[in-house]
């Protein structure tokens, strides 16, 4: 059956079936012998029943501020005494006794580089982690004190497992439900839908010109496909768009050549099938392949399984402020999580895998940038955003919880002539004073009524001084760590 796509740049899909049928069953192979490597750790299952443990999945696109809130999320949970968190109860009765960083058991995956990320932030001048853009995981053992009903107390250790991992990943699991058809369908819709082809009209000009049915020449792909990473990357660095795939070679610059033939027109599916070995439908088709079953697929497995919970950082202000187009790719992305994220749905995507998150968290972060009179603004255009793509079907009664929050919160308020303004240290260390422009509840309904936003984004700031000597200061975190862990505490 034929893939269509829909106004709103989703596309439904169905395979011809033979070829689905082959997919599937060689998934479904792999997810099987991985699904074995997990049973044997029933330990996990142990602690699950018993609520000692929990696994959380952190991520958002890179610069969202996945390393920062990690890094600062231990160090409040680690330091009792020092950490300001009274919107989450075990602190606020102090029964939170301090939590010990662990690798991963058995996950096999890089341990998250916490001193590292913590010695960055303490240093003098103090400095921002090092980007990273890979996964790690890691275990908290949160050591709480607990309360019997008859007097008395005892204790308990609580496992936060963290799986940190880039957003650009998740960006790529609709390619499962996709052959290498629809996606390049799939991708000649989205581009023709915004005005991103302004990037590079000449390099979309000759993708679009080359011919499915001509002998592919590595070179000529090899040349293109430098060009079209770089494509991808000023999507993201100059429109701060978000739904970008393929999502790998906005963090590595490995030779994937997975290109999108932009015009099929005047080929059925079953012409495009009898191409020849060598064509370019057919090389880039198996690139295309290789790139879901070798990357894609062991990802969903591998991570996805494990997790109960999974938060999504957003970085709304910079989006917001890079204007309406970002904003609307920002839904976009939104969708597909939704689609990865559902429950009891009939799609490709659940056959081969079936999401037991029980929680979705998404916050917005860095929200010292702009005045805490605006925070609460922040806070409900993300709630609409998520409500806009989170309808009914999509979600079929997964609670999603939304926060606005600053890790680490590298400015303070002060009043200048009578108005509030923000102060705080430039990433050159220079000390500024600004006011943000004001962010209202609802987007603009015009489109002149962007102006108010473009160009105006505040400015990326240096964390504060003197965190070694005190605490790390921060918005929102203890209310965050509710979200995530109230229920379990
Ligand atoms: N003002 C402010 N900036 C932040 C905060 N967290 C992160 N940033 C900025 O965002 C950048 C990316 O953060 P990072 O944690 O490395 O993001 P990651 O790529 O998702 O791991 C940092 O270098 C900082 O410039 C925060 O809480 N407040
Ligand atoms: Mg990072």
């Amino acid at each position: 059956m034929e893939s269509q796509a829909t106004g709103s740049g989703q596309v439904s899909l169905e395979y011809p079936l033979d070829q689905a049928d082959k997919r599937s069953k060689r998934l479904k192979e792999k997810l099987r012998h991985w699904g074995r490597g997990a049973q044997e750790k029933s330990h996990w299952l142990a602690e699950r029943l018993m609520d000692r443990r929990v696994c959380v999945g952190v991520t958002g696109l890179s610069g969202a501020g996945k390393s920062t809130l990690l890094t600062s999320l231990i160090y409040q949970l680690s330091h009792p005494q020092k950490a300001q968190l009274p919107g989450f109860a075990p602190a606020l009765n102090g029964d939170l006794l301090g939590a010990e960083l662990k690798p991963a058991l058995d996950s096999g995956l890089p341990v998250f580089d916490y001193e590292g990320c913590l010695s960055a932030l303490m240093s003098h001048p103090p400095r921002w982690p090092k980007s990273t853009r890979d996964v790690s995981a890691m275990e908290l053992h949160i050591h709480l004190r607990r309360h019997r009903r008859l007097g008395g107390g005892d204790y308990k250790t609580l496992i936060l497992e963290l799986r940190d991992y880039p957003g650009e990943w998740l960006m790529d699991l609709p390619m499962l439900r996709m052959d290498f058809r629809d996606w390049c369908r799939h991708q000649a819709h989205i581009i023709a839908s915004d005005t991103r082809a302004g990037l590079a009209p000449g390099l979309l000009t000759r993708l679009a010109a080359l011919s499915p049915e001509a002998e592919a020449k590595e070179s000529e792909l090899q040349a293109l496909w430098r060009e079209y990473r770089q494509f991808l990357l000023d999507c993201r660095e100059k429109r701060k768009l978000s739904y970008l795939q393929p999502g790998r070679a906005l963090l590595d610059d490995e030779d994937y050549q997975l290109l999108p033939l932009l015009d099929l027109r005047g080929f059925s599916a079953d012409q495009l099938k009898q191409l020849p070995d060598g064509s370019n439908y057919q090389v880039l088709r198996r690139l295309y392949e290789a790139y879901v079953e070798g990357k894609v697929a062991p990802f969903l497995e591998s991570h996805f399984k494990h997790l109960d919970r999974q938060l999504v950082l957003v970085d709304m202000i910079g989006t917001l402020f890079a204007g309406e187009q970002a904003l609307e790719d920002m839904r976009l992305a939104f969708t597909h999580i939704a689609d990865t994220f559902r429950y009891g749905e009939s799609g490709f995507l659940s056959k081969l895998w079936r999401p037991k998150v029980n929680r979705l968290l998404f916050a917005a972060t860095k929200v010292d940038q702009v005045l805490a009179a605006d925070h609460d603004a922040l806070r409900q255009l993300l709630g609409q955003q998520l409500q806009q793509t989170f309808t009914g079907a999509r979600h079929r009664g997964l609670p999603i919880f939304s926060e606005a929050i600053a890790a680490v919160r590298c400015s303070h308020e002060d009043q200048r002539n009578g108005r509030r303004m923000l102060v705080g240290y430039d990433l050159d260390g220079r000390y500024l004073g600004f006011e943000n422009a004001e962010i209202f509840s609802r987007l603009p309904s015009e489109k002149s009524g962007w102006g108010h936003y473009t160009g105006a984004a505040p400015p990326q700031l240096r964390p504060p001084q003197g965190m070694d000597s005190g605490s790390i200061p921060h918005i929102r975190v203890d209310a965050l760590l509710n979200l995530l862990l109230g229920d379990k505490v």
